[in-house]
């Protein structure tokens, strides 16, 4: 299958790709992050270790300001030194087998992220695949949330952004988000 995918929503493309998120040339890269905004691991410890102690510095200030994140809301920081100029925070919902409002949790993350680029004039954003790893989200479920969530956004946002970007960093990540975005119902509401 292809490293790279590229579709268009309500004239903004819509690109899934296999890489690391912390190089991207975007406007804004989704940090997978945790309600305190500290490192921690995964995506989070990488997109922290790319930028730097003046990212983490600006995480923990926005965590002091307006205490603990709340699941499914996104906060906005500079980014240190990353190619990317900004963050965007956001807290995915730790997977608890799925009937405790895991999809609309995860929804909300995407759309709140994808609201506060446009509220802050950005034109492109990447997201890698939030709640999947450390939060124990299965892949095959997020990935067809994550979808409908952004292309439902695009559509109600036509021309807000030029690009947004999946950025899965494993194959079989790739392949799930594919076959999610080729199985969604062409015209379902989206969430
Ligand atoms: N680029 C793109 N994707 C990546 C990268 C990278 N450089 N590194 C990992 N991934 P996770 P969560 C993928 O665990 O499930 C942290 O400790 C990874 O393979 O980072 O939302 C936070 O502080 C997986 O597919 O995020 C929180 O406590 C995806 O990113 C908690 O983990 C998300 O995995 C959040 O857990």
């Amino acid at each position: 299958m292809s490293e790279r995918f590229a579709a268009e929503v309500g004239g903004t493309r819509l690109v899934l790709l296999r890489g690391d998120i912390t190089t991207q040339d975007v406007d804004a890269i989704v940090n997978a992050a945790n309600p305190e905004l500290t490192p921690g691991g995964g995506v989070s410890g990488a997109i922290h270790r790319a930028g730097g102690p003046a990212l983490t510095r600006a995480a923990a200030q926005i965590r002091r300001e307006r205490g603990p994140l709340p699941t499914g809301e996104a906060v906005i920081t500079p980014s240190g030194k990353l190619r990317a100029r900004w963050v965007i925070h956001t807290v995915g919902p730790v997977w608890r087998g799925g009937r405790h409002r895991e999809a609309d949790l995860l929804a909300r993350a995407y759309r709140s992220s994808l609201a506060l680029a446009v509220a802050h004039l950005l034109r492109s954003i990447a997201f890698p695949s939030i709640s999947t790893g450390v939060y124990g989200y299965p892949v095959e479920e997020a990935a067809p949330v994550a979808l409908r969530a952004v292309r439902g956004f695009l559509r109600a946002h036509p021309q807000a952004l030029d690009e947004v970007r999946f950025v899965l960093f494993s194959a079989g990540d790739l392949a799930a988000y594919r076959q999610a975005w080729e199985g969604l119902p062409a015209e379902a509401p989206d969430p």
